[in-house]
């Protein structure tokens, strides 16, 4: 039985995660405005990816007896400065939820929960790869700069990631 403390912190866990996919869907709308529509495709995939992670924690809430609440997402930021200034913001973003997932965990722990702790290690796992994914995109901003031709080759880079996503997920496969 998840006790009210967890069930309050895996509800705030929901809101941020749709804050996530509602942060991803305005950063893939100005990427498309930008005339970037490869990175606008992996942005798409990334809202899609997060609203999954929203719904499988809605999901457990309810299944262990707690009481699963649909959030309110405050408007995210539409507009950005630059090609990086988004994977900039991406990055601090998921470096935010693996903290509050570290927090959740401990929680968990704290609590003996283990049923807890064993949903969330999923999430664990999951930010470790999608700093490392971010992380690896940032280093390659940081040697090509405002590089025309470089940011055109990143585009066709995380077009061909979001294809991939895309062939995985209608595999049955999870794409995150
Ligand atoms: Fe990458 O944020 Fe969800 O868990």
């Amino acid at each position: 039985m998840l006790s009210k403390e967890l069930e309050s912190a895996l509800n705030d866990q929901v809101a941020m995660e749709a804050r996530a996919s509602a942060s991803y869907l305005a950063m893939a709308s100005w990427m498309e405005g930008e005339g970037f529509d490869g990175t606008a495709q992996f942005l798409y995939a990334q809202s899609d990816e997060e609203r999954m992670h929203m719904l499988k924690l809605f999901h457990y809430i309810n299944e262990v007896g707690g009481f699963a609440l649909s959030p309110a997402v405050l408007a995210p930021s539409t507009t950005f400065n630059s090609y990086k200034e988004v994977f900039d913001k991406i990055l601090n973003q998921e470096q935010q939820v693996t903290a509050a997932i570290n927090r959740l965990m401990d929680l968990a722990t704290k609590e003996a929960d283990h049923t807890t702790a064993n949903f969330l290690q999923w999430y664990v796992s999951e930010q470790r790869e999608e700093e490392a994914q971010f992380n690896t995109i940032i280093n390659k901003l940081k040697i090509i700069g405002n590089d025309g031709s470089g940011l055109y080759l990143i585009d066709r880079d995380l077009a061909g990631m979001a294809a991939a996503a895309a062939k995985a997920s209608s595999k049955g496969f999870s794409a995150e």
